[in-house]
């Protein structure tokens, strides 16, 4: 997929995050076995260069699709790429139900604080007092809720196998990240169940920041209240 063009803008977190799954998928052997549910967004972008069988879903129902899909076919990897908004906002009730009944499906999903495809509006993970389209004056958490913290619900309360959120802002951060993502995609192949891997991602088209000052706000702003790190899993690796 190197030498293909992508969609994404520059210093988009997408092409990382990407690219760190199809490298994951190689070297487990998986490339070959795998079909892709996808979410609407800036996600269902990643098409461009990746020659891997995908299913573009409903928005928000990709975790819906995935169940399907791995109940009829459960010797393929099925992996559903969404956003925050359409796994969160507009797709929570698929995705939470898919990990209360631990599907035996993996799950990433692309945080960057907003709906990016469609101009930057507010999301579920929308950080407080941040300004976005549709809250031009910062997110009023006290009316529209507070940032969810999704992987956090389903490593305390749910029968899940892997647990993790990580980042793509620096060379060590996106190292870890590879290494989640590689557990998440093994949980399923052992069939231990649902696995998930949040991401972090820098979205300076809508955050109205350069590249590196994008990835300095999740460092400094996002991490603090989103951590990084394992926060599940049903087996050492
Ligand atoms: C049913 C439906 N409602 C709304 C839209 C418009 N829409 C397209 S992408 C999107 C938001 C995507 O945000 P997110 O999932 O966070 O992905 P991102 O673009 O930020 O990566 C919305 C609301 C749509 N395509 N279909
Ligand atoms: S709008 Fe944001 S999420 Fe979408 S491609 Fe551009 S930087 Fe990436
Ligand atoms: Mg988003």
């Amino acid at each position: 997929m190197i030498d293909k063009p992508m969609s994404f803008c520059p210093g988009c977190g997408h092409g990382i995050a990407i690219r760190l799954i199809a490298e994951c998928l190689e070297e487990l052997g998986q490339e070959s076995n795998i079909i892709l549910g996808i979410g609407v967004g800036c996600s269902s972008l990643l098409g461009g260069g990746l020659q891997i069988d995908r299913l573009h879903c409903l928005h928000g129902r990709a975790a819906a699709v995935a169940t399907g899909m791995k109940r009829v076919s459960p010797e393929v990897m099925i992996v559903t790429y969404q956003g925050d908004g359409d796994a969160y906002s507009i797709g929570i009730s698929e995705s939470l139900n898919a990990a209360y009944r631990n599907e035996n499906i993996t799950v990433f999903t692309i945080n960057n604080t907003n709906y990016g495809m469609t101009g930057g509006q507010m999301s579920w993970t929308t950080m407080p007092n941040q300004k976005t389209t549709t809250s031009p004056l910062g997110r009023d958490c006290l009316t529209t809720g507070n940032p969810i913290k999704f992987p956090e619900i389903v490593a305390d309360q749910f029968n899940a196998a892997y647990v993790a959120r990580g980042t793509v802002t620096t060379p060590a951060n996106v190292n870890k990240l590879k290494s989640y993502v590689k557990n998440a995609l093994e949980a399923q192949m052992n069939g231990e169940g649902y696995s998930i891997v949040e991401i972090l991602s820098p979205c300076p088209t809508n955050w109205g920041m350069s590249p590196l000052d994008a990835m300095e706000r999740i460092n400094k702003e996002l991490i603090p209240y989103y951590p990084i790190g394992e926060l599940k899993k049903r087996r050492e690796r």
